[in-house]
């Protein structure tokens, strides 16, 4: 178990917890967001609120939708798995937590469930941070202030549509945009778009759409110039996508198929990818997320972070990890005011020539505002700990 104690971390502050708060809210989509394998617009997520002795609390959230089509979680499974599993580890231990790093060893018993495990261990990570003094990026070893994003544009009803919306956020500043492609969405949009924005950076997701019998089909994508095309083949695949990454030219990015440091460096190992979106939700929390930048670093491999609809609590979240060195390319975190009609943080996170200013304030750096929260929260479940 390495402790990350580099600069700036002001090293361990023991967390005795006293309660735990799980919200479930619901927030409408300004538009719906198509990908190849469904539509969100009303958008339901867990918030945690952990809470310790001191009276300092802390904040994750869990990505997980409500159905299981990006992965096998749910809301419900994660709200289940942490009532049941989770959060005992934490309000029912004998010890405190003496460093944030300690709390994916404690889950370590309980296979995947990461978007769970995640969204405790971020609130351990908040907490851990706000009782150190420090912004959550710095207490995990990031050092820049600023950092550049991009924006990921879903499926379109038609090509003009699509191409409105690119101009807008090129006209913005965003530094990258990414499209959602699948089969009859696909080469022909792509050459729309380069049509039009010859020298954009520009990549596309497929959310597993394709498969190898697709190889012909996708070995197209090389007249595009895309900075990379993202998970091609199947949600849970490393051997087809290292067949695939041997006939194109364009680097494959992996997301769905990397749940930990294990599956980043057998991908690695395999060639399956040459660039990996890391979220911290899928990968099982900041922890982990960390452990696998560190690899790529060491690689040489490009990361950059990527997202799940978020609000302003993940959003906060991914904004801090992605103040490592190794998130060389702009990641997926767009403005608060992209994806809601108000967010339930305070300030709202906002873009600017796309790039987002990290905040200074200690913990995720963004406050949740209450009113706004109970507006949209609905349900909650309180939970002591032993002890407190
Ligand atoms: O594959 O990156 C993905 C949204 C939901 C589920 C999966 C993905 C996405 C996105 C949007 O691409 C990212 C965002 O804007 O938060
Ligand atoms: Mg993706």
């Amino acid at each position: 178990m390495g402790r990350n104690l580099k600069q700036g971390d002001k090293g361990t502050s023991e967390i005795y917890l006293h309660s735990a708060i799980i919200y479930h809210v619901l927030m409408k989509l300004k538009e719906p967001f198509a990908a190849s394998f469904g539509n969100i617009q009303d958008k339901h997520f867990l918030l945690v609120e952990l809470i310790d002795r001191d009276g300092v609390s802390g904040w994750g959230e869990s990505v997980a939708f409500t159905a299981p089509w990006y992965n096998e979680e749910t809301l419900e499974t994660n709200h289940f798995v942490i009532e049941h599993f989770l959060l005992p580890e934490l309000l029912h231990a004998p010890e405190p937590i003496r460093h944030p790093d300690e709390v994916s060893a404690r889950f370590r018993h309980i296979r995947r469930n990461n978007m769970a495990k995640a969204a405790l261990e971020e609130a351990v990570w908040d907490i851990y941070a706000r009782k150190t003094g420090q912004p959550l990026a710095h207490a995990l070893g990031g050092r820049k202030n600023q950092i550049d994003v991009g924006v990921s544009i879903g499926i379109q009803k038609t090509v003009p549509d699509l191409l409105h919306l690119i101009e807008n956020y090129v006209t913005q500043g965003y530094k990258r945009i990414k499209i959602k492609i699948k089969p009859g969405w696909d080469v022909g949009v792509l050459r729309e778009i380069r049509r039009h924005f010859p020298d954009i950076a520009l990549m596309a997701d497929a959310n597993s759409a394709y498969t190898l019998n697709d190889l012909d089909h996708l070995k197209q994508l090389d007249e595009f110039d895309l900075m990379m095309v993202e998970q091609p083949l199947d949600h849970d695949d490393i051997i087809d996508h290292a067949r695939l990454q041997k006939e194109l030219r364009t680097p494959l990015c992996l997301d769905e198929s990397i749940h930990s440091f294990e599956d980043a460096r057998k991908a690695l190992e395999l060639g399956s990818c040459r660039i990996i979106n890391i979220k911290i939700g899928r990968v099982g929390g900041l922890t982990e997320a960390k452990r696998i930048h560190d690899f790529c670093m060491q690689e040489g491999v490009p990361v950059w972070c990527g997202g799940m609809l978020e609000s302003g609590v993940g959003r906060a979240h991914n904004i801090a990890l992605t103040t490592l060195d190794q998130f060389t390319l702009p990641g997926d975190t767009s403005a608060s005011s992209r994806y809601w009609e108000e967010d339930i943080i305070t300030p709202e996170v906002t873009v600017d020539r796309g790039t987002i200013t990290v905040p200074a304030a200690p913990g995720i750096g963004y406050e949740v505002n209450r009113d706004l929260l109970r507006k949209y929260t609905v349900s909650t479940r309180a939970y002591q700990a032993s002890n407190s």
